[in-house]
């Protein structure tokens, strides 16, 4: 049985992703971030970073977002979800993560979070939170410039570089950073999917809060 542990962040919304889009079963453990849940001992003995999202199945546990993703992705058929299998669509999914990840989630984002919604921990700096906020509107720009009227990052079709760019641009959305139009139609036309929605009601739970 695969088990995933996390909710409610942009990685942890990303394996979930994956195991909708992908229809594959998993139990949902919904500890949260900053909630104390990751330091317990019992969670402590399964992800000595005491982070989340953690994966675990009969043959592997894994921590960091993408790796757990790509170990996901690489039980697509290939239908719903793109796989790269030469040594260069490989390479170009690799660069597109490495980026996204790289620059627009860590160096971008989760320095606004932790200079702002973390402040308290990691010191506050409005400075710091808006240089961040232009890091990120720089790099958009570079990736709406890719798109321009593609569909998805890889010519191949919807995949992990897709899903890690859509959480980051939700993230950027939930920060106020603008979209590019390029990127607007894009996260417009991959919110459409009836994954993300789901993935999205796991993740985000409190935003649903009420719905029927
Ligand atoms: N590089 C990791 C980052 C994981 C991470 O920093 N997770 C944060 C939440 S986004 C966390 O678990 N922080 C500890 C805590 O909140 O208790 C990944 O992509 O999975």
């Amino acid at each position: 049985m695969r088990e995933i542990w996390g909710v409610g962040t942009p990685r942890s919304f990303r394996p979930i992703w994956v195991c909708e889009e992908l229809g594959l079963d998993y139990q949902h453990h919904a500890i949260g971030p900053r909630t104390g849940e990751t330091q317990q001992p019992a969670f402590t003995e399964l992800n000595r970073k005491q982070k989340i999202p953690f994966y675990r199945d009969s043959d592997v546990s894994l921590s960091e977002s993408v790796a757990i993703c790509r170990y996901l992705a690489h039980q697509s058929d290939g239908a719903t979800l793109y796989v790269p299998d030469t040594k260069q669509s490989v390479a170009k999914e690799d660069e597109w993560c490495a980026y996204i990840y790289g620059e627009i989630d860590e160096t971008g984002l989760y320095v606004m979070r932790r200079h702002g919604d973390l402040g308290a921990i990691y010191g506050e700096s409005p400075e710091v939170v808006s240089a961040a906020a232009d890091y990120v509107a720089r790099h958009l720009s570079v990736v709406a410039s890719h798109l321009g009227e593609q569909e998805t990052l890889m010519s191949g079709g919807f995949g992990l570089a897709d899903i890690m760019l859509m959480s980051c641009l939700d993230w950027c959305i939930a920060y106020g950073v603008a979209l590019p139009a390029a990127i607007q139609r894009y996260y417009e036309t991959h919110a459409a999917r009836p994954s993300y929605g789901r993935a999205m009601r796991i993740n985000y739970p409190d935003l649903f809060e009420g719905d029927a």
